[in-house]
């Protein structure tokens, strides 16, 4: 065997909006390893447990690798060849464009495109057919701080950059918990403190998130009352004499209106809207008026929200006032989720703008658009956005929709109507890298995409910073980029469309396609006139603007006070508190907040994959005071039922301090994929902020009720877990819950539980063949029929390496370490399979990890506490937190929770 020589690439991470440089380690086949790249400005060489995996995510098994259709939807869908799938879908558009109109077909997109993929079917849409029916997942995400920047500032974007969240000596964080959904960002700033102590962060959390525990002030207000608690901010920071009336009078107008506004706002009234104290509230503003920069990181603790626009505002409102702008370390900064969020902001792919930053309302807007497309006609309706789409495709008024990238199935509120609109809709296709997602099963044409590490193109990230993405390793399969997809489409609705013309669609490769877009930009206010694929080369990733002339982009705007309104100035908004769309009451007396886990990736089509990363969380599981749960009777680790009138789920609960009484917290990543139940949406209202139209996705108001089923059963098996996993998802609904997740580190295995309140029919049968346990030499049964027990356990070699335990499950936990620990089997076959057989005493320990990087486990550590170590004679011990970081929040909430004589011992 040869060996082929050792690639190195230079890429994005394909996760979050820090968009951190990556090196990508291939034979040109196969991804080897990935570093953080040590010149890329975003994270000068850092990465995150989800970006260091990123190689493990790489395995064929349920990818879309050929385009698949099906004409019958009783009939599982078919492989055929690129042609008849692109025909298909060109010829059903087109059919039903004539018949029923151009706005009878949607775009559903996602801010994970990469730019140039983005700005084809932006063309495609509003060039070609001729319809703004197409949004984005960034209507769930980004929408309402793009409302809020062009309110206030007249155009989108933040206006600083990350230096500046290390340079400021206050951060306000808000509605974001960074430490886990932007870590490498949070590393940044946790250095930053470190080296000077003096700097200060206050967060706005209803949780005790890792953020907040990190935070000199945390404000653990009641959800949805954020406008209450700036605007409280803001009286008494003109209360005290820390307006700068220069910057207001020079730069801003409207700041009467609001300064008569927030006078009802006295700390008594907002102390108590938001639950916090006033001397809390009071502390706030003094160190917000007194700090020389502060920078405000917010996300979507305040985007996703019926108030979201307001939200923003009303922040912004607090840097206006005390002139917190366009200086180094003071601004209003809007930290973005996906990693090409702003990318599709600037081609204007939403259902409310038009290609780089212009307005589809404006008619010198449009036609400068139709000019550069060459095209006669631009609609000047606004298109459906996310909620209203979906419901207009259950309603029957849209009739086919091209969904990319994106898992609305999953990711949208009240799922059960997407269900409907899905299963409503006469065509429905999918371009999937994937295809085990909630989304998939309703598509009548699967379009296979290339995916990280395979396709070509840019994106852009936070803090306005344009970086290349590159192919390290051949397309698998028959998968194409999305571009490429998109661009095929095209050229054939072209021809129904608007035959004998020149094609507008003639891109043989994606720089073809950003030279295009780069063109759109010309005089606006993200002009990258002067970037092309050469320079982004030679010189690595620039911030726009960038016009043609300037050698470097721009790394803070607004520093002149200059800001494009009609009036060059800024505006104040009067913006008052509302709350959230659903209220708590008697029946459903419980604020339900969903949000991000560490290590999973929304929908884990990816991240779902990586054992390693389902060892920080394994399975759904709804986090509750500990006050709440003892008042009511409930144990941690029993199923509950949470419910509102859109639907119910099931879930086990855990006892949290992180969330204050009243309140739960449900991550928003568990699907039925991995699950009996759908995911959190079941629950969250499809109720919209007025003038962003994003949903509010973190707020419901639930029952919780315990649910006892008294039947049991779960499974660990080794092997190949991607193919274990598969096998096993038709079991998921066999029973009344079930979950599936991964374990273990170097020998990964499928863990699965089902409960019930009676053995299910054929479930035990059905579950043994899925996961290769079925009775052999190898094998070790122990039956009691009468009381539906029914185990076995299964070794190879003199270790453990399957089990299922029904009907009695109590050596469940103990069984799984040894399974996950790898070890020899050191005990009696029969014994650990009879019935309550618990681990012989002190025999083994309990294998959760805390350090994903080093695989160092909860266990371990306490020890190491125990003994009196600090935190960092724990990383010189166990190395614990020095690669990626992000467990030193946890690291250090254990030390502090540890009983004080061991700590100072
Ligand atoms: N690990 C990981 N990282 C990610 C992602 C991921 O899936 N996994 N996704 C990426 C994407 S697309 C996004 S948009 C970002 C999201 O990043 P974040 O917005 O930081 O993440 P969330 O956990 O959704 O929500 C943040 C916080 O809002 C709080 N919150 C809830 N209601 C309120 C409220 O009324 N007011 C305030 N002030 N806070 C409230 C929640 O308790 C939660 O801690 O993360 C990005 N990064
Ligand atoms: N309750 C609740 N709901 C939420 C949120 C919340 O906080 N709470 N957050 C919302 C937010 S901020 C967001 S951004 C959304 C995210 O929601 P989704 O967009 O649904 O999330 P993903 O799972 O990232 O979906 C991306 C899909 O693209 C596929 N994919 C990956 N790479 C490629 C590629 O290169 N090409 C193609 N064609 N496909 C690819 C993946 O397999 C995956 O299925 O969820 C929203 N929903
Ligand atoms: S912080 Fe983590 S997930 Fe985000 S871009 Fe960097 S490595 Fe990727
Ligand atoms: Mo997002």
């Amino acid at each position: 065997m040869t060996l082929k020589p050792i690639q190195q690439t230079h890429s994005t991470c394909c996760y979050c909006g820090v968009g951190c440089g990556v090196r990508i380690a291939s034979d040109g086949q196969r991804v080897l390893g990935i570093e953080g790249d040590e010149f890329h400005p975003a994270n000068l060489g850092r990465l995150c447990t989800k970006g260091r995996t990123l190689p493990l995510t790489m395995t064929p098994t349920g990818r879309a690798l050929y385009p698949e259709m099906r004409t019958d939807r009783r009939l599982p869908r078919q492989r055929v060849s690129w042609d008849e799938a692109l025909d298909t879908v060109a010829n059903r558009f087109a059919d039903i464009i004539r018949e029923h109109g151009r706005d009878s077909v949607a775009f559903y997109l996602s801010g994970q495109l990469l730019t140039e993929d983005y700005y084809v079917f932006n063309k495609m849409a509003k060039g070609l057919i001729g319809t703004n029916n197409i949004d984005t997942n960034s209507r769930l995400c980004m929408s309402s701080a793009v409302m809020g920047y062009k309110k206030a500032f007249g155009a989108d974007a933040p206006p600083g950059n990350y230096e500046d969240l290390e340079l400021a000596d206050l951060l306000l964080i808000a509605g974001s918990n960074m430490a886990y959904a932007h870590p490498v960002l949070f590393r940044r700033i946790e250095a930053a403190k470190a080296a000077d102590p003096s700097k200060r962060w206050i967060v706005v959390d209803p949780r005790r998130t890792d953020t907040a525990a990190m935070a000199d002030l945390h404000l653990a207000i009641n959800p949805g009352t954020d406008v209450a608690l700036f605007n409280g901010l803001l009286h008494l920071l003109l209360w005290e004499g820390y307006a700068d009336r220069r910057y207001i009078d020079a730069h801003t107008e409207g700041f009467e209106a609001v300064k008569d506004m927030v006078r009802e706002y006295t700390p008594k009234l907002v102390a108590d809207i938001c639950g916090i104290s006033d001397t809390d509230l009071i502390t706030a503003a003094q160190w917000f008026g007194q700090a020389k920069a502060v920078t405000s990181l917010y996300s979507m603790g305040l985007n996703q929200s019926i108030q979201g626009t307001d939200k923003n505002l009303a922040v912004i409102n607090l840097h206006l006032a005390t002139g917190q702008m366009g200086r180094p370390g003071a601004g209003p900064f809007s930290l973005t989720g996906q990693p090409n969020a702003m990318g599709g902001r600037e081609v204007g792919g939403m259902a409310t703008m038009l290609a780089a930053h212009r307005d589809i309302q404006n008619p010198a807007h449009r036609s400068e658009m139709a000019a550069i497309w060459g095209v006669d006609y631009l609609s000047d309706t606004p298109g459906l956005s996310a909620v209203d789409m979906f419901d207009a495709i259950r309603r029957g008024q849209v009739k086919a929709v091209w969904i990319a990238c994106t898992n609305p199935a999953h990711s949208m509120p009240e799922q059960a109507l997407i269900a409907e609109a899905l299963k409503t809709a006469e065509f429905v296709v999918v371009q999937e890298a994937f295809l085990d997602t909630d989304t998939v099963p309703f598509a009548d044409v699967v379009l296979p995409a290339t995916s990280w590490a395979e396709k070509e193109g840019t994106v852009t990230n936070s803090e306005r910073r344009i970086s290349r993405v590159r192919a390290a390793i051949a397309a698998p399969g028959e998968t194409q980029g999305d571009w490429w997809i998109a661009t095929q489409v095209a050229k054939r609705l072209e021809k129904h469309l608007t035959p004998f013309k020149m094609s507008r669609f003639a891109f043989d490769t994606p720089e073809a396609v950003f030279n295009e877009h780069r063109k759109t930009t010309e005089g606006m206010d993200l002009d990258i006139t002067g970037l092309s694929y050469a320079l982004l080369e030679n010189q690595g990733p620039q911030q726009w603007p960038f016009p043609a002339g300037a050698t470097t982009g721009l790394a803070r705007r607004y520093s002149d006070g200059v800001f494009p309104t009609a009036s060059g100035k800024a505006s104040f908004h009067a913006v008052r508190h509302i709350g959230t769309a659903d209220k708590t009451s008697a029946r459903y007396p419980f604020h339900l907040i969903t949000g991000r886990l560490r290590d999973q990736w929304h929908g884990m089509s990816r991240t779902g994959r990586v054992s390693q990363l389902l060892e920080h969380v394994a399975e759904a599981c709804l986090s509750m005071n500990a006050d709440d749960m003892a008042r009511r009777g409930i144990q941690s680790g029993q199923l509950v039922k949470v419910a509102n009138a859109r639907g119910s789920i099931l879930v086990p609960v855990e006892a949290s301090a992180e969330v204050a009484s009243g309140s739960v917290f449900l991550p928003m990543h568990w699907n039925a994929q991995f699950w009996s139940e759908p995911g959190a949406n079941r629950l969250m209202p499809a109720k919209a902020d007025p003038y962003s139209l994003q949903p509010e996705l973190k707020h419901a108001a639930v029952r919780i009720d315990v649910v006892n089923l008294p039947w049991q059963c779960v499974a660990v098996r080794q092997g190949d877990v991607d193919e274990l996993m598969q096998a096993i998802r038709p079991l998921l609904k066999q029973s009344r819950f079930a979950s599936a997740t991964l374990i273990g580190r170097e020998n990964p295995a499928l863990l699965v539980r089902f409960a019930d309140e009676s053995e299910p029919d054929g479930l035990i049968n059905a579950l043994d063949t899925a996961i290769h346990l079925h009775s052999s030499p190898e094998t070790q049964d122990y039956l009691d029929p009468a009381r539906q027990i029914n185990k076995r356990g299964r070794w190879d070699a003199g270790r453990l390496t399957g089990f299922r335990l029904a009907g009695e499950t109590k050596a469940a936990d103990w069984l799984s370490d040894v399974i996950r620990q790898g070890g020899e089997w050191r005990w009696a076959r029969l014994q650990a399979f009879a019935p309550r057989a618990t681990p012989p005493d002190g025999s083994y320990q309990p294998a959760k990890t805390v350090c994903n990087c080093l695989g160092v486990s909860e266990a371990t550590l306490k020890q190491s506490i125990a003994k009196g170590c600090s935190f960092e004679d724990l990383q010189q011990q166990h190395k614990c937190g020095t690669q990626c970081g992000s467990c030193v929040p946890e690291i250090k909430r254990m030390l502090q929770n540890a009983p004080r004589i061991l700590q100072t011992a």
